[in-house]
């Protein structure tokens, strides 16, 4: 045996993981949704309280929009299209979209 071969290591590293890429869902404000209505979907889609989903109904109102949370891709896609669905259904254009975080 070499003096190489007895240094050599006995453990490999394995290389980390990759983190998934995580999307922001982003309510849009509009004219014609009802604030109790953006309330009640933030709170049943995206498991916020009531207080948390009242700032950030209030926050898209006057700034124009305002991020709800950050998921994976699909999880945020199927979120946006859930309370999109569901709005629709209910007769409100309320509008989500998705983007990547920076
Ligand atoms: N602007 C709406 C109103 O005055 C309420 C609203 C808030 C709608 C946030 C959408 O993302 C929204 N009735």
């Amino acid at each position: 045996m070499s003096d190489i071969d007895v240094l050599k290591p006995k453990t490999v590293t394995k290389p980390k993981t990759e983190q998934p890429k995580l999307y922001k869902v982003i309510l849009i404000n509009d004219d014609y949704t009802p604030r109790e209505w953006v309330v009640q979907v933030l709170k049943a889609v995206f498991r916020t309280s009531e207080d948390q989903a009242y700032r950030i109904m209030m926050t898209a109102h006057q700034k124009g929009a305002c991020v709800v949370a950050t998921y994976t891709r699909d999880v945020a896609e199927s979120k946006a299209t859930e309370a999109m669905d569901m709005s629709r259904s209910n007769g409100f254009p309320l509008a989500f979209s998705t983007e990547p975080e920076e």
